[in-house]
């Protein structure tokens, strides 16, 4: 049997890092789908990543990949966009990555609305360091550094994304993955900042610690608790309870950074790219 995806791979660089039953490589291949349903080309499609357990990923794609300090990869990412508009850029990175030490580069790279499909895998946790609350740590949940639960609010990544610029932002899990392969596609085509929220498994660090089961019991407690958009939009708020909204949020259209850069270029009277 032809295993197609497999050109898309470091083969050298294989098996990978992660726990079994992580989603992380759930995720990782929804992006290589969604680049394939798209037909970009390998060699003009870059991977930015962070630091985490999530960020790996970059250095198991067969692309030109970038792998950067914690928190950083979207303004890598910027100045790859900008010094080459032409690349598809892709940035991978964790809950922890994207929101907590790499927020302010987050909600800036939102409102410059960079032309990038940025995939932020949410395993609700700092996995690669053992288990330290993160910005979307449940409330009540516990943590290394939570261990009577988290008391800290929680973020909604996909809310902040919308907040701060983002002109495409969707979310959905790795139970659902002909649903994630499609909100990926669709960020692709974005021409602006698009955000992703990967809902991942992270059996290890986050499961064991909250009594969730095993991998399969945590997918299952994803496939129980998504509510697809059009219909979380019919729900009553008291049906809402301890249930999330998966599904593109928001589609709209601004005038992508590079593009707006090429103008000041103009009025300059530089040549535009
Ligand atoms: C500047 C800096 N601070 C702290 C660390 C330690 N560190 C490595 S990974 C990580 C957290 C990663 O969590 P997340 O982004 O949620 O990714 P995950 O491992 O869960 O995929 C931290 C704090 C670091 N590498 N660099």
């Amino acid at each position: 049997m032809e295993r197609s995806f497999e050109r898309y791979f470091r083969q050298n660089h294989l098996p990978h890092l992660w726990c079994p039953g992580c989603g992380n490589g759930i995720a990782m291949k929804a992006i290589v789908q969604a680049i394939e349903q798209k037909g970009l080309s390998q060699d003009n499609t870059v991977i930015v990543s962070g630091i985490g357990c999530s960020s790996r990923a970059s250095g198991y794609m067969d692309f030109d990949t970038l792998h950067t300090a914690h928190g950083r990869a979207i303004p890598f990412a910027t100045g790859i966009k900008l010094a080459n508009p032409d690349l598809n850029v892709v940035v991978i990175t964790g809950d922890g990555d994207c929101t907590a030490i790499g927020g302010n580069h987050f909600i800036h790279g939102c409102r410059r609305n960079v032309d990038l499909t940025v995939v932020m895998f949410n395993n609700n946790i700092y996995g690669m360091t053992g288990g330290q609350a993160s910005p979307t740590t449940p409330i009540g949940a516990k943590a290394t550094t939570a261990p009577y639960g988290s008391v800290d609010r929680t973020f909604d990544a996909c809310e902040l994304a919308e907040a701060a610029g983002a002109t495409y932002v969707a979310r959905s899990t790795a139970f659902h993955v002909t649903h994630m392969t499609n909100m990926i596609a669709a960020g692709l085509d974005n021409k602006g900042f698009s955000f992703i929220e990967a809902m991942v498994q992270c059996p290890t660090a986050f499961g064991r610690k909250n009594r969730m089961g095993g991998p399969a019991d945590m997918m299952k407690w994803m496939r129980d608790h998504a509510v697809m958009k059009a219909a979380w939009d019919k729900l009553p708020q008291e049906k809402r309870e301890g249930k999330f909204p998966i599904g593109c949020f928001l589609q709209t259209q601004a005038i992508d950074y590079d593009t707006a850069y090429d103008q000041v270029i103009k009025r300059a009277g530089g040549a535009a790219k």
